[in-house]
């Protein structure tokens, strides 16, 4: 399946580095939510999920994360391990995380506020869901 990244500018001289993430700039939607994963336990897999309609950038601000994706049709495996780079995960992709560094702090941009009712949970229900939606 295919896997967007967003690669951002490095700003950096002597002092350090910088990344500025802008809204319909570099992010190619509004954020409307921020959240970030850290302290993840060792061997935790989570996610286990797609969503409806929320769409997110995932960036691995510190450490690194293994994300498996499906999209109902195909998979795939993708590590983000550089804060320059984000991962796009667009609707209807169910998502697993694992593999989190013991330093990893993931971010997440959303373009909508947190709605329990936009998670899909079962996989089958997924599955079914995103065939219905190519048809
Ligand atoms: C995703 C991956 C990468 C909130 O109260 N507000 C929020 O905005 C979020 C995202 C979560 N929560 C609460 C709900 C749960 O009680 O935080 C707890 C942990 O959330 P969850 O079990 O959904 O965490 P993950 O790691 O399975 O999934 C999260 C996001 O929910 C999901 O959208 O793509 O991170």
């Amino acid at each position: 399946m295919k896997v967007t990244f967003v690669d951002f500018d490095r700003h950096g001289d002597e002092r350090g580095m910088l990344v500025a993430l802008e809204e319909q700039r570099n992010i190619p939607f509004t954020i409307r939510r921020v959240y970030y994963l850290f302290d993840t336990k060792p061997r935790v897999r989570r996610g286990y999920h797609a969503h409806r309609q929320l769409k997110q950038i995932m960036i691995a601000v510190s450490g690194s994360v293994r994300f498996h994706l499906d999209d109902g049709f195909e998979t795939t495996e993708v590590v983000l391990d550089n804060p320059y780079r984000g991962l796009l995960v667009e609707s209807m992709v169910w998502r697993e995380m694992s593999e989190f560094s013991s330093n990893c702090v993931l971010m997440v941009l959303a373009d909508q506020l947190y709605d329990p009712t936009d998670y899909i949970r079962d996989y089958q229900e997924f599955c079914t869901l995103a065939k219905r939606e190519r048809e």
